[in-house]
């Protein structure tokens, strides 16, 4: 079953939508475990993806094509990990800072928090601050995520917290920040309460900090 999962990781890696549509199903169906499934497949595919783009071993063609087949095999797995007895923790409300189009992270989170009994609402990617400012108003969350992937639009994550300041939100929610390059010390920093370094760990956190 494992070499099962190594092509699963191949396929991400060469960019085959269908083909790791397919596996992810099958090997559900087969009864591995979605965490499996996605660690030792899914996230372990995209893990070479970054180290060859980083490289300049791939280029943005190919690893939108192999951001596609992960996108395609998370679906499978959103059933399972959405799966929840408790119903209804509270709100998260999460998205990908301005400027920033990465959403695969975030809306595993997304998928995570569901599992855990929240109800998600999932704003998308490049979103200005006045958008996050809007939807606390709207939605009244307990939890607000925000994601960064560049250290270009890490940044965008404080001015979101100072433009909550200013519209007089700020104390209403819990804020979390994760993504790759974002770290515990650097949330402190911008006044974020949370830091979310992976998308199992946000949760225990979120839950935590909401006494659940
Ligand atoms: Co981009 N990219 N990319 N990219 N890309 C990175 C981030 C990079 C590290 C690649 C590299 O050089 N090694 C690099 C950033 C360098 C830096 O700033 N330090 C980079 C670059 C440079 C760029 C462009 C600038 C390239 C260019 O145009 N020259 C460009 C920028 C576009 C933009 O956003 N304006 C760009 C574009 C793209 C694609 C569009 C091609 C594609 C994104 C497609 C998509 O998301 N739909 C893409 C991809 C796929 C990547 C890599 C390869 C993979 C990211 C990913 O999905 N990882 C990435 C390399 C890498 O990260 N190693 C890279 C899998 C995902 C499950 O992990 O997102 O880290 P991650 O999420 C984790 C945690 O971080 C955490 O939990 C998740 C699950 O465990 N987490 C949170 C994330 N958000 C959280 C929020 C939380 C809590 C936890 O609370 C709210």
């Amino acid at each position: 079953m494992a070499e099962d999962l190594g092509k699963i990781a191949e396929s991400l890696i060469a960019g085959k939508v269908e083909d790791v549509d397919k596996m992810t199903k099958e090997s559900l169906d087969a009864g591995v475990s979605a965490e499996e499934v996605l660690n030792k497949g899914l996230i372990a595919g995209m893990d070479v993806v970054g180290q060859r783009f980083k490289a300049g071993d791939m280029f943005i063609p190919e690893v939108l094509r192999s951001a596609k087949a992960m996108s395609a095999g998370m679906e499978h797995l959103r059933p399972a990990l959405a799966e929840s007895d408790t119903k209804q923790a509270g709100t998260l409300v999460i998205g990908t800072v301005e400027g920033d189009l990465h959403d695969i992270g975030k809306n595993l989170v997304g998928m995570m928090f569901e599992g855990a009994g929240f109800k998600v609402v999932n704003l998308g990617i490049d979103l200005k601050p006045q958008v996050f400012v809007d939807a606390v108003k709207e939605h009244k969350p307990q939890l607000l995520g925000m994601s960064a992937l560049l250290t270009t639009t890490m940044p965008k994550m404080g001015e979101t917290i100072n433009a909550l300041k200013e519209a007089g939100v700020r104390d209403q929610v819990k804020i979390m920040v994760g993504g790759a390059p974002v770290t515990e010390e650097y949330a402190k920093e911008i006044g974020a309460d949370l830091y979310g370094a992976n998308a199992a760990s946000s949760v225990d956190k979120g839950k935590a900090a909401l006494g659940l």
